[in-house]
Order: C-alpha cells, then structure tokens, then sequence
C-alpha cells in the first residue's frame, strides 16, 4: 500500500473536520474495542461527544465480524475505534456509507472510498501510537477543554504494552492533563505500601526478596528504609537517595539484571481526585472488560460515582479468577509432545483471559525456549472455541502461520503476529481443529 507523505496532526485535522460535517446532521454510532486502549478510546469520546451535545449509540465489542459488522444502521455515520483496520472488506461488501476509522492495526484491504481513517500505519512517518491517543489527538481537534482526557490517553498507552514509546508522542499529551512522572524501578503498583508491593513483585522476579517476607525486610533495611508508624512508604513516596538506594540494592540481589530493565518511567494520573499508578488503572479497565463488564470500566473511566467501588471488586474477581485457571491448566491433561504443547480447557476458562493465561504459561520457566503453547476455551456463544497460541522465550516458528495451516480447512480468521496469535472456530469443530493442528506442528517440527 502506498504511504501517504502527510502528518498525523494534519490527517488527523482533516479527517475531524469531514467527521463534524458529517454529524451535524446525522446520527452516529459508535463502535469501540473491548481492551483498555478501546475503552479509553471510547471514552474519550463520550465526553467529547458530550461536550458538543450530540447523542450517540455506543456498542463496544471483542471483535469484529462479517455477522456483526452488517447488523449496523446503514443510515448512520459508524465511527470504529481500536478496530476496524482489518476489516475493510466487510465493510465495502456490505454497503456502509459513512464510516469514520480511528485505528492502528495493520491495513491489510484497500480503504473503500466512503471511508476516512487516522492510521499512522498508513503514513511513510509511521509511530507506535495508541488508538486512545489517536483519539485523544482527534478530540482535542473537534472540541475544546479537552485537556482533562490525556490521562485517559496514557492509560490506554499503557493497556497496549506501549509505555516505552510514551516518552516518544511529541503531541503535548504529557503536559496536557494531570499526569506525575517519575523514575524509579518498575515495581507495581507504586502506590502502595514497599513492603507488600515487594512480597509480591513476580516482573521483576527479585530472589530472595518475592515471596519472602523476610527477605523483603532484609532488603528495605539495606536500603535504609524504615517504617514509619509500622508502615512502609509507597515507591512513589521515596526521596531521590532513598529510590536509589533501592535500585541498588535490587540489583546487588539479582545480578543478572541490567538496570536499564528494572528502571523506568512511572506514571501516575489523577482518578476520581486522587494519584494512582497508571498500570493499576489500566489493569482495572481490562479486569472489567474481560469478566463481561466493559460498561463499568467506561463509568470508571468517565469516573461516575459508583464506579470505583464495583471497578475495584472486580479487579479482586479478575485476579482470583486468573489464578483458578492458572491452577486449571497447570494440573489438568493436556497433549504434550516434542516441541509444543495443547490445552483443551473446554469452559474451565473464560475465552477472554485465555490469552492473557497462555502468555503467562509461555512466560514461566515450565516449557523450554521454541515450544508452541496452544490453550482453547468455548466462547460465551457456546458454540464456538477461542483459541490462543504463543512461543515461548519468543523464538522459533511463526504461530500466526501454524494457526493459519491448522485452520485452513476448518475455516476462521487468525489474528496477531509471529509470537502471539489467535483465532475462533466452530465448536463443532473442535477434534477436527486438534488434529489438524497436531499434524501442522509435527510437520513445522520436522522442518525445523
Ligand atoms: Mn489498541
């Protein structure tokens, strides 16, 4: 595809300026990504929407599909956020009219001519952007005040794993809204009492220190940090010489670790009137998505009353959840051969953590470099079986190609890149997808 010479800021004015057209008179609809950097993106939009006093129908959803995607109001202006990119077919085969894309996923069709989109995956000045700040940037374009929403922007930054581009976006984002950085090592969350935060630190792995309570004393006097009232500070509540001290003696536990891993940037944002960790925000948001609640992780964001509270417990479910699956997948059969691994959880496991499951798998020390971990889990629908595969130690063959063999006669579209991939199939396909993909690894095997 042809790149255009333009820049964002000026594509993004642009495609705002068609888009108020637009809605001035028409109705729209919005359709969001149900990931933190959707949500975000999402409501971003509520308020700017609000702001202007236009009405809108807002869908947020796991993904798109051909079904899905002709179910929309063809008298509508659809605008598509954290999503879309790859679905142009659809929407030129099915006849929508006015379609607004802020995305940046891969373009992998040709952009029909009803449809404008922002995506920096189109322009020759390509950045690593998230969708919230894409939007983010569009909204301060078509509203003013708009200042308050960049933590919101972040927070969807950091949802994409995309914090160590952060310091990259040369749009004001920063400066704009209530945002505190600091450096300092990426233990999480820095809001919280050292000690506790310390104790349970398993990125970075500290020896000695995670999952020692005594260890973890150990370690802070070596700092020379001491309790106050019988309470430890938060990280963010250290002096500079006291941060320092804990880097070092970090590091003097874990040699192995260069400094330029455990130190980073550490953003906190303004919630509901008070500093939280950008990363627990975030972590927060997808909780509620992925237990089927994308609706309270807007009101979170939108920060209505009520939110925090219910958000907040279902981060608790969320985390007792993710550990019950883990429990699941670790101790049940699974097939296991030279070179890869499969896991049929059936309905053990929710089809939205799944992938979030299969990555810590891939992540643990339990399966060597180059393995192939596969986990399938039936959907909500009951009729058809979300599947997840990733490489471990991020080595060795394409799984987005194994999953595309493996499906090839089964039918279903895969998603992702060479280290991480996933796709839906039929339920009653679900033998027939475990010998195919047997049969694909084995002969990938063979090859390697
Ligand atoms: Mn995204």
């Amino acid at each position: 595809m042809k790149k255009r010479g333009k820049s964002l800021s000026t594509e993004i004015s642009i495609v705002a300026e068609k888009f108020l057209e637009r809605i001035s008179n028409k109705d729209l609809f919005v359709v969001s990504h149900f990931d933190t950097d959707g949500i975000t993106s999402a409501s971003i939009m509520i308020k700017t929407l609000k702001h202007l006093d236009k009405t809108f129908s807002l869908k947020i959803v796991k993904s798109l599909d051909e079904s899905f995607i002709s179910s929309l109001p063809k008298d509508k202006v659809i605008l598509f956020l954290d999503l879309a990119s790859g679905s142009l077919h659809h929407i030129e085969k099915l006849g929508l009219k006015d379609v607004f894309i802020i995305d940046h996923h891969e373009v992998v069709y040709n952009i029909p001519e009803n449809v404008h989109i922002v995506n920096p995956e189109l322009l020759e000045d390509k950045q690593k952007i998230s969708s919230s700040c894409l939007t983010y940037l569009f909204c301060r374009e078509i509203s003013d005040n708009m200042e308050d929403l960049a933590k919101l922007a972040l927070i969807g930054m950091i949802g994409d794993t995309l914090e160590k581009e952060i310091g990259k976006i040369n749009h004001g984002i920063l400066n704009d809204g209530k945002i505190k950085k600091r450096r300092g090592p990426l233990i999480y969350p820095s809001t919280r009492p050292l000690n506790k935060v310390l104790e349970f630190s398993s990125n970075p792995y500290i020896p000695g220190v995670t999952g020692n309570a005594e260890g973890v004393i150990e370690l802070l006097r070596d700092a020379g940090i001491k309790p106050l009232n019988n309470r430890y500070k938060s990280l963010i509540e250290l002096t500079e010489d006291e941060m320092s001290n804990l880097v070092t003696a970090i590091m003097l536990r874990n040699p192995l670790s260069k400094n330029k891993e455990i130190i980073g940037d550490i953003f906190l944002v303004s919630l509901f009137n008070k500093f939280e960790d950008a990363r627990e925000i975030s972590a927060i948001i997808n909780a509620c998505s992925r237990l089927g609640e994308p609706e309270t992780a807007i009101q979170f964001c939108l920060e209505l009353q009520g939110a925090k509270k219910k958000a907040e417990s279902l981060y608790i479910k969320y985390k007792q959840l993710l550990l019950s699956s883990l429990k699941f997948v670790t101790e049940t059969e699974k097939i296991e051969e030279e070179g890869f691994v499969i896991i049929n959880a059936r309905d053990n496991v929710k089809d939205t953590i799944v992938g979030t499951i299969t990555s810590i798998l891939a992540n643990s020390s339990l399966y060597e470099d180059g393995t192939i971990i596969t986990t399938m889990a039936i959907d909500d629908t009951k009729e058809r079986i979300k599947v997840s595969s990733r490489s471990v130690g991020k080595v060795g063959r394409n799984v987005r190609e194994v999953l595309s063999t493996a499906v090839e006669e089964i039918g279903g579209e895969v998603g992702g890149h060479e280290f991480a991939a996933g796709c839906l199939i039929p339920l009653e396909k679900e033998q027939e997808f475990i010998e195919s993909l047997k049969k694909t690894l084995k002969i990938e095997f063979v090859k390697v």
